[in-house]
């Protein structure tokens, strides 16, 4: 009989800003392809320094900390790249599948054929530029997709949600 246990798991991938500025959305999403995993939420965020400082918050008192959220935030790369591309798989062995293609953390140390290895560098300011994030455990996960996407944005509840009324206020639409 096949082994037909399953490990549905969820995992973030950012495609950071110099992944973008290489015009590399398409190659990395046709690699992700190949996972079979399924995408169940995508969007392009202008990311702030709250939101760079809360993903990171395990690295605070690491000395590259300033240096890492302006990567973040695509600083260094002019407005047309201060954006990051954010997406949620799904699919069994999920995080293990996307950290695998994405290769190690240091892009000199990652596999050749790795996404990190491939196409990352170490700047001469010492900042790991490695084109994408993937989460690493799903605990990591859990609090990186609740940090970077509400429920509406992705297409099941991942996670347990509730209903609650918030208080009345302005909401941009389209004028026309
Ligand atoms: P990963 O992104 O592989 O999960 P991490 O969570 O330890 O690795 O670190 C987050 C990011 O911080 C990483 O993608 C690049 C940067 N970083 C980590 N260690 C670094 C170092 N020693 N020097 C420079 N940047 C580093
Ligand atoms: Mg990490």
């Amino acid at each position: 009989m096949p082994n037909t246990n399953k490990n549905i798991q969820q995992t973030l991938v950012l495609i950071k800003p110099d992944g973008l500025k290489k015009s590399l959305t398409g190659n990395i999403l046709t690699k992700l392809a190949e996972t079979r995993l399924c995408i169940m939420g995508a969007k392009v965020v202008q990311v702030s320094r709250e939101l760079a400082t809360c993903h990171y918050q395990h690295l605070k008192d690491k000395p590259f900390f300033g240096e890492l959220i302006e990567y973040i935030q695509g600083k260094p790369y002019g407005p047309d790249y201060q954006r990051v591309m954010a997406l949620v798989y799904q699919g069994n062995d999920a995080i293990q599948k996307v950290r695998q293609l994405a290769g190690a953390t240091n892009p000199e140390e990652a596999d050749a054929t790795s996404i990190r290895g491939a196409f990352g560098r170490i700047t001469t300011k010492g900042v790991f530029e490695n084109v994408i994030h993937a989460s690493a455990n799903p605990e990591d996960a859990e609090r990186e997709i609740k940090l970077w996407f509400q429920p509406e944005e992705l297409v099941t509840d991942l996670y347990p949600t509730k209903t609650v009324t918030s208080s009345p206020k302005e909401v941009k639409v389209w004028a026309s």
